[in-house]
């Protein structure tokens, strides 16, 4: 603390920018930061943990803003994550243009070089323009000059990532605000608590009774749950809408839990007949985005009209039109459902849960054979099979989740029983999130977390390893090892030998990666020791790794999307495609 003299001779204390910013994102709850160190925000870091932040040292600033992200998932307020200059920050922009394309609240804190030198191009080190650079890929994006206005960009940057449509927000601090000096006493005064940071957003209740009406004149009404929905954060109100109206719900991957899986409402082993023959679907928190097929086409009722429950009035007519729209947040919005019910009655019909129960049957029985085969080498139905029979006992477990095959025969085996407890590749499709979210799980909730990904996917953030086991995280990490990028026996159809762009390594031990840094490998052949391990794993609350080895001509291109891949219509490409597949 270093004081001057001012002109009336008394004596000023004097703060300086790390201190503000730590005692600013104090002020706001904000307890832990996610992030990689160096110029000019090592000491900002290490003030912060001084004060009482948890500092995350991580290995690449992608994991630290999808920790970051995760948080803000699970959460509701943001997630923080701090990265050096230029390349560190454009490390950092990738998860937060994931964490705005998923709707998650998430601040990046990133230093930056002298905006005179930047200005001019004079060639400073790390200098580039950071802020307009970030513009596109955030929800916003600002930039604190002088120490006096630290609080408020704090403010800025929380109540942007956390109202409306939750997202990415980036906030740059030049070097010089991180070491400007201010008058302590006067720095004190400015500090603030954000009031009410994501306030309510109540629909109307026309929009509702409008809403309320063509559910009730419907024949085969249906709910599909996104995880918007999940966000809100009023599960039981959701649950009771649900049971209430007896109407069949499919949830989106990540709404997965809100309702059990085993609910007898889900509809999700009839997905298929339900999207085909629903007239009338309600959209909680889910957008009619690629995922969906845009509300459109073979895979849905010709005739089908829209309810659509969201936040953001600008998703409305997204891609197709919505009959009823009801624009607030989910809260609020399920609150006036529920009333609603008093006056309109909703009732969805036996002969439309009959329909879909014998659907269901059929399709449980033939899913059980493949996930309860003992066959070896094994194959992802049968690996996950043994999963889901572990984490149908620990329910408490977070489960992320990553890879194609991996990620999409997980989704559907594995069931989740409680909200917010699944944490996937999201509305992008993203290879190398899984780590990051695990950590961000781990930290935020302190309970287990299982992290299962394809061997493939698990490439991208790996060495987050060592970060799980610096910090002695409960995470145990699968991965799921078929030798590629959807599978490991695709040839090379050129000449050199090399292997094929999507071969990886099918035999190589993962789990030996963890034991460089003191966790426990597990090396997995048979589901009954996936069943073994995983037990064991979960109930050390230890870093741990399970690698799990599958047959190399496990999966399929592209896992359940191989639609969206252009096809060669010359070539040995198409040749091979003509062939029936095996
Ligand atoms: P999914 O991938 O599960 O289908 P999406 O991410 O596509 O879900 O859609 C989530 C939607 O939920 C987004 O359009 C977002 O605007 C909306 N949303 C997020 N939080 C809320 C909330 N609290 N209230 C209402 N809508 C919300
Ligand atoms: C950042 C493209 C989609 S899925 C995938 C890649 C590389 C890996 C699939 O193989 P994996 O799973 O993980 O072994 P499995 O079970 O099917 O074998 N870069 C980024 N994101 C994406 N989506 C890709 C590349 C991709
Ligand atoms: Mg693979």
């Amino acid at each position: 603390m270093a004081t001057i003299t001012n002109s009336s001779s008394t004596p000023s204390v004097l703060t300086d920018g790390m201190h503000i910013m730590v005692d600013a994102l104090l002020k706001n709850g904000i307890d832990k930061m996610y992030g990689v160190v160096g110029i000019p925000v090592t000491d900002l870091a290490r003030i912060g943990q001084g004060k009482g932040i948890r500092f995350i040292g991580m290995r690449h600033e992608a994991d630290a803003g999808n920790a970051a992200a995760a948080q803000g998932f699970l959460t509701g307020k943001p997630g923080v994550y701090l990265t050096v200059s230029a390349p560190g920050f454009l490390n950092g922009l990738v998860s937060l243009k994931e964490a705005t394309e998923n709707g998650w609240p998430v601040i990046m804190i990133s230093g930056s070089s002298e905006r005179e030198i930047v200005d001019m191009a004079e060639g400073d080190y790390e200098g580039m323009d950071q802020l307009n650079f970030a513009k596109p890929f955030a929800k916003a994006a600002y930039r604190i000059d002088k120490p006096e206005q630290i609080a408020l960009g704090v403010a800025r940057a929380i109540r942007a990532a956390s109202s409306g449509r939750p997202g990415g927000v980036y906030l740059d601090v030049p070097a010089a605000l991180l070491g400007a000096t201010m008058d302590q006493a006067a720095a004190e005064a400015t500090i603030y608590a954000v009031e009410d940071p994501s306030p309510a957003m109540i629909p109307s209740t026309e929009s509702v009774t409008k809403a309320l009406n063509l559910l009730a004149s419907a024949k085969n009404p249906l709910i599909f749950l996104g995880k918007g929905a999940a966000y809100a954060q009023c599960d039981d109100m959701i649950r009771q809408f649900i049971e209430q109206t007896g109407i069949p719900f499919l949830p989106m991957s990540m709404a997965k839990g809100i309702l059990p899986d085993t609910h007898p409402q889900s509809a999700g082993a009839a997905r298929g007949l339900a999207m085909r023959t629903a007239d009338v679907v309600m959209m909680i928190g889910a957008r009619l985005n690629w995922m969906l097929n845009f509300g459109e086409g073979r895979h849905w009722n010709p005739n089908v009209k829209f309810i659509q429950l969201d936040i953001d009035p600008t998703e409305i007519d997204n891609s197709r039109k919505i009959e009823a729209p009801v624009v607030g947040d989910i809260k609020s919005s399920m609150k006036l459902f529920l009333d609603g019910l008093k006056t309109i009655p909703v009732k969805a019909s036996a002969d439309w849960a009959k329909l879909l129960d014998a659907d269901k049957q059929k399709n449980v029985a033939k899913f059980a054979a493949r996930t309860s085969s003992t066959a070896v080498p094994m194959n992802h139905y049968n690996a996950l099979g043994a999963v889901k029979k572990v984490l149908d006992k620990n329910p408490n477990v977070y489960l992320v989740n990553e890879g194609a095959n991996t990620l999409d025969i997980c989704r559907d085996v594995v069931d989740m029983q409680l909200p917010r407890h699944r944490l996937d590749c999201g509305t992008w499709g993203v290879m190398g999130v899984g780590l990051g979210y695990a950590i961000g799980a781990a930290v935020t909730t302190g309970e287990p977390v299982v992290s299962i990904h394809g061997d493939s996917a698990f490439g991208f953030d790996g060495m987050e390893t060592e970060t799980i086991c610096r910090f002695k995280l409960p995470v145990t990490i699968m991965v799921l090892n078929n030798g590629g990028i959807y599978r490991g026996d695709f040839p090379n159809i050129g000449k050199d030998g090399d292997p094929s762009p999507l071969t990886l390594d099918g035999a190589a031990h993962y789990e030996k990666m963890i034991e460089a840094f003191g966790g426990k490998g597990y090396y997995a052949t048979t589901p009954a020791e996936v069943e073994q391990f995983l037990t064991e794993a979960i109930a050390s609350r230890k870093p741990c790794f399970i690698n799990v080895q599958l047959d190399i001509h496990a999966g399929v291109e592209s896992g359940h999307i191989g639609n969206l891949n252009p096809q060669p219509v010359i070539g040995p490409l198409a040749e091979q495609n003509k062939k029936p597949a095996k």
